[in-house]
Parts: C-alpha cells; sequence; structure tokens
C-alpha cells in the first residue's frame, strides 16, 4: 500500500522527525515477556528479611550481610515480595522504620540456563523503594536510585561461575529520602533529652501518602539469546484509513543480523511487515486505538512481532519479541484534547498504589477490582498521582482503553534546596527512565513532570522549563504538563506546560464548611487561568473526606453527604466550563489511602469515593450517574450497556 499524495508525505516526513527524538534514551527497559526464544521465572513468594535497626542502620555493611546467607547474620523473618513490609508485622518499629532492610532469597536457576553459554540471564526488579543494592552470590550485581521504577542486571557469567549452588540473590533496600530525591523528605535528629531518647530522628515528608518501602513490584529473571532486541519505539499516527506505525528497533549482541518484523491484528493476520531495522508500517483499514466509552471497541492492539536472526559463525540464533500497539494520535489545541482527532473529555480519577496489609505491593486481586470499579463508574481516564505505578497496570489501560496522564515521583517539591542542580539532574534522569518504560502505550497520552511544588518559588521557573522542555524532547508526540495549586499569576512553570492541569479544595482547605463559596470561587479559578495562558484546564483534583457510615442533614464535613454535595457543585461549574475550556475533571481520590499521622488524618486520607476496601461511598454513585451521562453526551456507550446504565 502506497499512501497517496503529498499530505501522506509530509506526514511520514514531520513523524520521522519526531521519531529521532523518541530514540534518544541509549538503552532499552522492554518488559519482560515470554517467547519462543525468551522465559521468565518469576521470584515472587517469601524471601528472608532483616531490617538493620543498629544505630547507623550501616552494620549490614559493615558485616557484609550479603557474603553469607542472610540467616547466618542473624534473626531473619518472612517477607512477601511484593509487598511493602511495613504493614506486615505487629512490629510499630518496622512500620515506621528509616533506613536499610535486607531481602535474600536462593533460586534454583534451570541447567539449560547455565549450560548454554549463548543465553543472557537477567535479573529485573519491577521497582523498589527507593535505594536499592543488588548481589548474586555475594557479589554486587547492579544499584538503582528511585522507586515506581523497574532496573536490571545481567548475571549469566556469575551464575555459571558456580553452576552447582543456588543462586543467591541478596536486595538491600533504603527508604531515607534527601532534599534531592524524588520525592524530596529530611531527616531531623532531635536531640533534646528531656524530651526525646538517645539518637531520635524522624523522617519529614512533604506528601500525603504514607511513605511505603521494600520490593513493590516482581522480581524475576529471564532469559534472552546474546544477540537480542533490546529496544523498540514506536509512534502511531493514522491518515483516512490508512494506520502508520513508524517504528525503530534496537539489537544488542549482533554484528550482523536480519530482522522481520510484522504486525498482526487481534485476529491473527499480518497486516504489514518490514526486514528493516527502522521505518514505516501502513495498515489499511486501521482499526484505532480508542479510549473507553469512546468507540464501541475500545482499546484496540495490533501486535508488533519482532524475529531477529543472527549468525556466529557456528550456529544461528533467533530471538523474538511481541510489542502490543495501539494506533492513536493526540494533539492539544487551546480548548480541547484530541484523541483521534476527536476531542476527549477526561471524566475520571486519581489513584494510589494503596491497599490494606500490602501497602503499595502489586497485587492482581485489586488491580482486576480497581478495573472494575473504574469501568463500573464510567471513569475513562486516571492520574498515576503521584508516580509512575506498575507496567502491569499500565497495560491493562492499553487493554481496556483507560486513558493515563502517567506522573513522575516529583511531588513535594517545596524547600528550595530541592530546585539545586542535584535534584534536577536526577528528576531528568528520572523522566528518562519513565519515557523509555512507558513510551509505547497507546494509554498514556500525557506526562506530568510533578504535582504541586513550590511553583511560585523563584528558581521553579529554570528547573520546570528545563524539565518539560526535556521531556518534550524525549518525547514531542505527547503533550506535557505539572500539576499545579499555586497562583495563576505567580505560578512560573505554567507558560511551559501544554495544559493546565490544577487542584483545588474550596469549602474543604479553603473555607470549610462553607459549600455555597465554590462556583464563584472555581469560576474564578477557571477564568483566570484561561484567561493568562489560553490553554485547556484539567480540574486535576478535587474533593472533600468522607468517613464512610458518618452521615449529617444538612450536610456537615466528613459525612458522606457533605461530600456528594460539595462533587455536585464543583460539577455545576464543570459543566458550564467543559463547553469552552475545561478539558476534564479528575476526583480526588478513587479510594481512601494510608498517609503519616497527624491531626489531618484519620488513619489515613478518607477522600476516597470508594473506602480502602473498595466499598462505594454515597458520592460513588453521584460519580457514577455523571460519568455515565457525560458517556452518552460525548461518546460512544458499549452495545452491552444502555444509558442509563443498569449495572
Ligand atoms: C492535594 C495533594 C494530594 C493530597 C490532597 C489532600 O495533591 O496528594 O492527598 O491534597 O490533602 O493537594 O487530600
Amino acid at each position: 500500500m502506497v499512501l497517496s499524495g503529498r499530505l501522506g508525505v509530509l506526514r511520514v516526513l514531520g513523524l520521522f522527525a519526531v521519531f529521532d527524538a523518541v530514540c534518544l534514551l541509549d538503552a532499552g527497559m522492554l518488559f519482560p515477556r515470554e517467547s519462543s526464544s525468551r522465559e521468565v521465572k518469576e521470584l515472587n513468594g517469601v524471601w528472608s528479611f532483616r531490617a538493620d535497626k543498629s544505630p547507623k542502620r550501616n552494620q549490614g555493611f559493615e558485616s557484609a550481610w550479603y557474603k553469607r546467607r542472610l540467616a547466618e547474620t542473624g534473626p531473619v523473618i518472612d517477607m512477601p515480595v511484593p509487598a511493602s513490609y511495613n504493614d506486615i508485622t505487629q512490629d510499630p518499629t518496622l512500620r515506621d522504620f528509616i533506613g536499610w532492610v535486607w531481602y535474600e532469597r536462593e533460586v534454583v536457576v534451570p541447567v539449560r540456563w547455565v549450560a548454554d553459554e549463548g543465553k543472557r540471564v537477567v535479573l529485573r526488579v519491577g521497582s523498589a523503594h527507593y535505594y536499592s543494592v543488588v548481589w548474586v552470590n555475594g557479589v554486587k550485581v547492579t544499584e538503582h536510585e528511585g522507586g515506581h521504577l523497574p532496573f536490571e542486571a545481567e548475571i549469566g557469567s556469575l551464575i555459571r561461575n558456580d553452576p552447582s549452588n543456588a543462586c543467591r540473590i541478596t536486595i538491600a533496600v533504603n527508604n531515607t529520602l534527601t532534599l534531592e530525591t524524588l520525592p524530596p523528605g529530611n531527616i531531623q535528629y532531635l536531640n533534646d533529652p528531656t524530651k526525646y531518647p538517645d539518637g531520635f530522628f524522624v523522617q519529614n515528608i512533604f506528601f500525603d501518602f504514607f511513605n511505603y518501602a521494600g520490593i513493590h513490584r516482581p522480581v524475576l529473571l529471564y532469559t534472552t539469546p546474546k544477540a537480542y532486541v533490546d529496544d523498540i519505539t514506536v509512534v502511531t499516527d493514522f491518515l483516512d484509513n490508512t494506520g502508520l506505525v513508524l517504528y525503530n528497533i534496537s539489537v544488542q549482541g549482533a554484528a550482523t543480523a536480519t530482522l522481520n518484523i510484522s504486525l498482526i491484528d487481534k485476529d491473527g493476520y499480518s497486516v504489514a511487515s518490514s526486514s528493516k531495522p527502522s521505518g514505516v508500517l501502513k495498515v489499511v483499514d486501521v482499526k484505532l486505538w480508542w479510549p473507553y466509552l469512546m468507540h464501541q471497541n475500545p482499546g484496540y492492539l495490533y501486535s508488533l512481532e519482532v524475529r531477529l536472526l543472527s549468525a556466529n559463525g557456528i550456529s544461528t540464533n533467533e530471538d523474538v519479541y511481541t510489542l502490543p500497539v495501539g494506533i492513536r494520535t493526540v494533539n492539544v489545541s487551546s480548548t480541547q484534547f484530541l484523541i483521534n482527532n476527536k476531542p476527549f473529555y477526561f471524566h475520571g480519577v486519581n489513584k494510589h498504589e494503596d491497599a490494606d496489609i500490602r501497602g503499595k505491593g502489586l497485587d492482581w486481586p485489586l488491580i482486576v477490582k480497581d478495573f472494575n470499579l473504574l469501568k463500573w463508574l464510567g471513569a475513562n481516564s486516571f492520574r498515576t498521582s503521584h508516580y509512575p505505578y506498575a507496567e502491569e497496570i499500565m497495560q491493562m489501560c492499553d487493554r481496556h482503553g483507560i486513558v493515563v496522564i502517567d506522573e513522575c515521583p516529583g511531588v513535594g517539591i517545596k524547600d528550595i534546596r530541592s530546585f539545586g542542580n542535584a535534584s534536577l539532574k536526577h528528576h531528568l534522569a528520572v523522566m528518562d527512565e519513565l519515557v523509555r518504560r512507558d513510551k509505547n502505550h497507546p494509554s498514556v497520552v500525557m506526562w506530568s513532570v510533578a504535582n504541586e511544588p513550590a511553583s511560585e518559588m523563584h528558581p521553579a521557573e529554570f528547573y520546570f522549563k528545563t524539565l518539560i522542555e526535556h521531556t518534550k524532547a524525549l518525547d514531542p508526540t505527547r503533550p506535557v504538563t505539572y500539576v499545579t495549586d499555586s497562583n495563576y499569576a505567580k505560578d512560573k512553570g505554567a507558560p511551559y506546560v501544554d495544559v493546565i492541569c490544577v487542584n483545588s479544595y474550596f469549602s474543604w482547605y479553603h473555607d470549610p464548611g462553607h459549600l455555597e463559596v465554590i462556583s464563584i470561587q472555581l469560576n474564578t479559578e477557571f477564568e483566570n487561568w484561561y484567561g493568562k495562558y489560553q490553554k485547556p484546564i484539567i480540574q486535576s483534583e478535587y474533593g472533600a473526606d468522607a468517613v464512610p457510615g458518618l452521615h449529617n442533614d444538612p450536610p456537615v464535613m466528613f459525612t458522606e453527604e457533605y461530600q456528594k454535595v460539595l462533587l455536585q457543585n464543583y460539577h455545576s461549574v464543570f459543566d458550564q466550563k467543559r463547553k469552552q475550556y475545561v478539558i476534564g475533571e479528575l476526583i480526588w481520590n478513587f479510594a481512601d489511602f494510608m498517609t503519616v499521622q497527624g491531626i489531618f488524618r484519620v488513619v489515613g486520607n478518607k477522600k476516597g469515593v470508594f473506602t480502602r476496601q473498595r466499598q462505594p461511598k454515597a458520592a460513588a454513585f453521584i460519580l457514577k450517574e455523571r460519568y455515565w451521562r457525560l458517556a452518552n453526551e460525548t461518546g460512544t456507550l458499549p452495545p452491552w450497556t444502555k444509558y442509563p446504565c443498569s449495572f
């Protein structure tokens, strides 16, 4: 199929221009998938665990706990992986522990992995909070700064050194935050002997969720041949009914290689193919990727199957990797957010990775339940407040058509010392890691580089200009934002964002108890921001705490009635402004979640429309009625339901 006309040529040339930028990152971080050439071995389950409770938290390093079995260094306990360690035991000192904790487990590696010198064996950690050091059989293989994002190390040669022994994996994780980490925090020693015991310290954080720690996402081993597909980047577009998939494959470990690339539809038919490492695949009668409730067949995914053949003189090797690909476009005008050239209105939620017992640990029953609740609610989108979520969740979004604003852990940047060079350098590196991990997800339509930083401070301008321009250079195909609660006239980063995302808590943190101020204050907020910047606006947070089962009418703060009426007051203003330039509303929050202890929180933040155990409060029904009505007005309801929806 040849794309006809000058427009087609221009479109493809334009795509190539942006594509060079998306390929800037040097190494890949493809999600480990099984194939005819790759095996995956999950190491989830019960690991040995020991918190280093020595005064300086460094006994583990001084005594080299990684050199022996952890149980030989002192008492160990069972610890599930993935999970936060904080809520697993009855020990309050572990719940609030700050410092190094040590995890260990032994793995029996299949003999064929050891025997085959031509195999790479990679150890991958989905995420650990926040600083991690990893050893295999006592040898350090990698370290990584930052939670929420994966890291890995090739360990084939190490396990081949001593094939008779089980492979011992030791991971030390430290949850200490500094003014230069993301999120930032600091340690404060309190030395007054009349008030505090010897060595007393606290970790101050500037964000409103419990600082869960540990190994939060799966740890696994996977194999690839020596010559392997290291990275794939896709950028998609369409012209009339022809889809365009611009791709780039990067290969490692092969001097010469042959590629066979095929784009396969859901019925298993190859719809386009190529043998070049980069190029454009053209798809006749394309089936576009659409958001949930915007199309009868949302979340359509093709499979990009990449086959790499390489020869080393003695034998031929094949590596096979298959990437799900959704073909869609994203554009922003001064009043609209366009997906596939159609206006998209975000009616969605903010979430947290948070639940009883497992904390921030990945949990499949919880993930599937949450997607069922999102669909029940009629939510078409969420923001990954306030950090990148598990890749497994992003894949669910791709498949179900849930649109994502993908946020990095830039939350709580409040101290002027967190705007320095070291902080910026780390923040840029985290954006590199995030874009590298999530660039191919069709569900990701926008990057958010921060939440509620002190964006009125002087250094914020250089900091956010650099950060946003860097992110746009990494990925020119997606808009970039940050989420502000600052004054429109003083916000220093707003000139650089594509979409204004603003949080406000009228009649809650401001004028508590006065629901009657919402209409006027929200109107003013929108008019001010739009008047100054002429950029589309998302109300990226609004809400009220409601203790489930607490009632009062007329409404009183913390009751289910108050949360309900507060939402309704916001909704009346959204309904006026969404006809103009407001392009979305994201409730704070999907579910109640745990926070640090304090006088403002009664066992956590209660702004969920669902409880932490995922039961609906009265507000959930208000939201459900509204979201289905919005979908009925702006999108296409799925054939299995009618408005008003019956389930
Ligand atoms: C917002 C923050 C969010 C908090 C929320 C609240 O972005 O993280 O949880 O306030 O206080 O400003 O409930």
